[in-house]
This record gives structure tokens, C-alpha cells and sequence, in this order.
């Protein structure tokens, strides 16, 4: 009993501390302002899959605006991220990262964002791609039972992160619990290379780098909580170190990895969209190179060509492509190699098709030293 009055006051100073910046926020929207024109506006809905895959989508779209409408639902739930090591995370939809949405520039994103009555904890949606309100922070805040709708136009093409953001230390406790994602703001005319030219994709994933801090018990064994508040001030202790106790491609261990592998074809272009939403991180594809790097995320900055590592910034997303020469198995991961061979950070790229001696060829296999 002592515990839950904690936990709830615990909450009340969070909940409170966090009303300062909104109640400013807030302050400035009223009727008098620019009014949105979306009179004859087409609406479409957006059917969120789990990553690493996107929504269906044109890399094209010449038409007017539209309106695309879709729905997340937060979901506080334990997750096992490798065998006998549980978080309660905090997700949008269910998955970490929450589900890529894809929309085209001058199109308005109108997000219903349910919370359960059956979560403990308010939620709401901090949109790198908006603009105004803390991102739509200030104007999304539902405590468990209640639901709200967003819009906001997507007026710079690039891909950008969303994560929740409900105030205080609530906001890297919710993060680092696992609540975030990323958007896809193609450009109308699709994709163009340094030069201009237009570029298209055959396959895209969606990579989700997430650093889990979690506490341990006297033994040095992972602690596992009953709810998503309980493991609050163990994991703030964690979280001042900086440093990761397990980072995860996808949420849990081996998401992306053997069978789970990213796929694709010898001569397929496949754009991957990394995001990580606290921790600095370094994409490395081993075998492979980033043809086209955009860096920061906006396709309005001339992509960067041949990157043999590229750099996504904590709070961003950042697409890039890649035109697969070779079958194998490709290693993509972080080269900060500690965080990848010793926390988890890697994925797989299971690639077929035909060798290419021309490129690479074992000329003579290990054998002893001839002197
Ligand atoms: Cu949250």
C-alpha cells in the first residue's frame, strides 16, 4: 500500500512539474490564428504495420494534398528483450520502435492516439516533423481511458522520429522505456541522388535502435517489475551512467537476425531508415557501403554517396540506400562495436543471387605458410 501511494504521488509531482511547459505551450493557440483549408481535401487512411516493414505507399504522389488519417494505440507490457532479461516497456502500437508511418510533402497527418484504461500512465506524441506545441506534445496528453486526434502538415520531406514526451524525467523514462518511432516524408517527386536524378527503392525497412537501462538486483541479476512505474527509480539511477545495459535492433534480441533476417535480391536498391531517439548511434552495413546517405534525415540535403558509416544523431531518423552486388549474409549494425557484439546492436541483410568474381574472388584458400 506504501508503495502505490509512492508510486501515485511519484506521478501527481511528475504530472505537475510537466503542466508548466504545456500551460506556455498552450497559451498561444486559439480561434484567432491561421485557419487550416482543407475544404475538398481527400482523406486516406494509413494502416500501421509493425517494423521492420512500412505501409503500403507510392515513392511518387502528383496529386493535391491529402489528409491521412491513422491511429496508434499506447501499450504499457513486459517484453522479454533476450531470454530471461524483461522491460516493462511503454509502446505505441505494441512494438518497439512504434510503426514507420509514410506520408508525401503538403500531406496533413491526423493521428487518434488511444490510452487504454488498462495503462497506468499518461502518454502523449512529440512529432520531430511538426511544428508548433512541443511537436504536438502539448496538445496530446490522454491518461488511461482517454484518446485525442492530432493534425499536423508534413511540410518537410525527410524522415523524422516521434517520441513521447509527457513531461519532467518522464520524458527519458518513456523513451528509454521504449516509446518511439519514425515518419517517412517522401518527397512528391520521390527520391533524387547527389545529382539530382530520380532514385526508387525495390524493398525499405525500418530499423529501431533502442538502449535499455536496466537495473539489477544485489546478485547482479536483471530485475523484473510488476508495471511500467514500478521500476521508475532503479532505472533512473541506471539511466545517469549514459551508458546501456542492452541496446536492441527491434525491440528484443535477435529481432533482425538468422531467421529474422532483412531480406533482399543481388541488384535490388533497398532504402533502411534508421532511428534512435536517445543514444548517438553509427550505421555500418559490413560487406556493403551506404550509396546514398541523406544525411540528418531531410531529403531536401543533397544525399551524401558512398558512406561507409553514417552517423544518426539521438533524435533522428536517417534514410539511406543501398543497391545490393553481392549474395550473403550482410552484418548491419552500430560500429561502435561494443554496442554491437556486447549490447546487441546488429541486424542481418540475408541477400541472393549470384557471386561476382569480378568483384571479390578467394584466390587461394588458408593454407600453410610456403617459405
Ligand atoms: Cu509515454
Amino acid at each position: 500500500m506504501k508503495k502505490l501511494n509512492m508510486i501515485f504521488i511519484l506521478w501527481l509531482v511528475m504530472f505537475s512539474f510537466a503542466s508548466f511547459a504545456d500551460e506556455e505551450a498552450l497559451s498561444y493557440i486559439s480561434d484567432v490564428g491561421t485557419q487550416a483549408n482543407l475544404k475538398g481535401m481527400e482523406r486516406v487512411k494509413q494502416k500501421l504495420v509493425a517494423p521492420p516493414f512500412l505501409p503500403k505507399h507510392q515513392q511518387k504522389y502528383s496529386g493535391k494534398p491529402r489528409i491521412i488519417e491513422m491511429e496508434m494505440v499506447i501499450e504499457e507490457k513486459e517484453i522479454e528483450i533476450e531470454p530471461g532479461v524483461f522491460v516493462q516497456a511503454m509502446t505505441f502500437n505494441g512494438t518497439n520502435p512504434g510503426p514507420m508511418m509514410v506520408v508525401h510533402e503538403g500531406d496533413y497527418v491526423e493521428l487518434t492516439l488511444k490510452n487504454p484504461q488498462s495503462n497506468l500512465l499518461l502518454h502523449n506524441i512529440d512529432f520531430h516533423a511538426s511544428t508548433g506545441a512541443l511537436g504536438g506534445g502539448a496538445l496530446t496528453k490522454v491518461a488511461p481511458g482517454e484518446q485525442v486526434t492530432l493534425r499536423f502538415k508534413a511540410d518537410k520531406p525527410g524522415t523524422y522520429v516521434y517520441h513521447c514526451a509527457p513531461g519532467g524525467l518522464m520524458i527519458p523514462y518513456h523513451v528509454v522505456s521504449g516509446m518511439y518511432g519514425a515518419i517517412m516524408i517522401l518527397p512528391k517527386d520521390g527520391l533524387k541522388d547527389n545529382k539530382g536524378k530520380n532514385v526508387t527503392y525495390d524493398r525499405a525497412y525500418y530499423i529501431g535502435e533502442q538502449g535499455w537501462y536496466i537495473p539489477r538486483n544485489e546478485k547482479g541479476v536483471y530485475k523484473r517489475y510488476p508495471n511500467a512505474i514500478a521500476p521508475y527509480g532503479d532505472t533512473l539511477k541506471v539511466m545517469r551512467g549514459l551508458v546501456p545495459t542492452h541496446v536492441t535492433y527491434n525491440g528484443k534480441k535477435g529481432a533482425l537476425t538468422g531467421k529474422n533476417a532483412m531480406k533482399a535480391k543481388v541488384g535490388e536498391t533497398v532504402l533502411f531508415v534508421h532511428s534512435q531517439a536517445n543514444e548517438d548511434s553509427r550505421i555500418h552495413l559490413i560487406g556493403g557501403h551506404g550509396d546514398l546517405v541523406w544525411p540528418g534525415g531531410s531529403f531536401r540535403n543533397t544525399p551524401t554517396v558512398d558512406r561507409e558509416t553514417w552517423h544518426v544523431n539521438g533524435g533522428e531518423a536517417v534514410a539511406a540506400i543501398y543497391t545490393f552486388k553481392q549474395p550473403g549474409l550482410y552484418a548491419y549494425l552500430n560500429h561502435d562495436l561494443i554496442k554491437a557484439l556486447m549490447l546487441g546492436g546488429v541486424a542481418h541483410v540475408h541477400v541472393e543471387g549470384q557471386w561476382n568474381n569480378d568483384l571479390m574472388e578467394q584466390v587461394s584458400k588458408p593454407e600453410p605458410i610456403k617459405h
